[in-house]
């Protein structure tokens, strides 16, 4: 055979540099990804071409607009593909993580037996104007998310879940009523950095009550990171892809580290 059909898979990239990590699409290093967007004009050949300009403005090569759809008159939705030539020096990133090692269901429990030696108390709610509640009742809800049970079906968890749209006010004020140990608030809608007004305001009204040292404090959601959370003055934070595990192995452990029992 000759020509493309004899190319040897060998004659590509295979080479991981870790200093330099790209994007990973058909081979090591090609650097090929894939971005979605949508543009307020209408869905024609200016449009397509708006949206390469867009691609281009992002750094990307050998652009290729896969796909174009009118979502209204004035408003079309893409997807591009292109190359990306610059990588990232994987070494040198340093995350900071709200707890290294995850306990399964049975170690926390088995943790509260030996180390608390009591229930602990925590209450949990998508708090403010946020109405979505499936981030905090895969969190909380007995059978909890993805084939993670949540924390209501936890031996030594006593867990309030309050649901959705509930007042900084109101969340304090069960909180005191049932002595909480731990407070978790769920965050979804982000627009205008609503989130962070109402998660400060919330510190700022436990810091007023005296009650913010003596409880974990802890606050979730798509756009919640660790690192977010402690600049706002939490304990901890949680994103996508936290499970019921991940909250209670910190929040046992940060009691037990501040002598909370
Ligand atoms: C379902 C849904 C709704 C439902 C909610 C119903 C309900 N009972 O929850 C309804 C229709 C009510 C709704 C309304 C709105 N929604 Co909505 N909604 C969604 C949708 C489709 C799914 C969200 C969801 O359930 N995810 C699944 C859960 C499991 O994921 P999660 O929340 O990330 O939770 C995980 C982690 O984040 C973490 N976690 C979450 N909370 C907590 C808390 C703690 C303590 C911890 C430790 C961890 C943790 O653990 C979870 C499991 O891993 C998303 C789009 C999407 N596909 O994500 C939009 C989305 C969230 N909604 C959005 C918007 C804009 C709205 C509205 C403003 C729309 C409008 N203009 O009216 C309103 C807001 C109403 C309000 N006042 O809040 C935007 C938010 C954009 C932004 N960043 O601000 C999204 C992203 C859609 C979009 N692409 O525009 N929505």
């Amino acid at each position: 055979m000759s020509g493309l059909y004899s190319m040897d898979a060998k004659e590509f990239d295979k080479n991981l540099d870790l200093k330099n990590v790209k994007p990973y699409g058909d081979t090591m290093n090609d650097g090929k990804v894939q971005v979605s967007f949508t543009l307020p004009v209408k869905d024609d050949e200016q449009g397509i071409e708006a949206a390469k300009l867009i691609a281009k403005n992002m750094g990307l090569n050998d652009i290729n607009v896969a796909h174009h759809k009118m979502l209204d008159k004035e408003f079309t939705f893409y997807v591009v593909y292109g190359n990306l030539d610059v990588g990232v020096n994987y070494e040198d990133i340093s995350v900071e993580v709200a707890q290294e090692e995850i306990m399964d269901k049975h170690q926390v429990e088995e943790y509260i037996k030996e180390n608390i030696k009591r229930d602990i108390v925590v209450v949990g709610a998508s708090t403010g104007t946020d109405a979505h509640t499936v981030g905090i009742d895969a969190i909380m809800n007995m059978k909890g998310y993805a084939g993670n049970y949540g924390l209501e079906r936890y031996t030594g968890i006593e867990a309030y879940n309050l649901g959705s749209q509930v007042s900084n006010e109101e969340f304090i004020k069960k909180a005191v009523e049932v002595k909480a140990d731990v407070l978790l608030v769920s965050q979804t809608v982000t627009q205008k950095n609503i989130h962070i007004e109402n998660l400060i305001n919330l510190v700022e009204l436990l810091e007023g009550e005296g009650l913010r040292d003596k409880v974990v404090l802890i606050c979730g959601g798509p756009r919640i990171s660790h690192e977010l959370a402690k600049e706002l003055g939490y304990d901890a934070g949680f994103g996508p892809g936290k499970f019921a595990q991940d909250v209670a192995s910190f929040a046992v452990v940060e009691m037990i580290n501040r002598k909370m029992v």
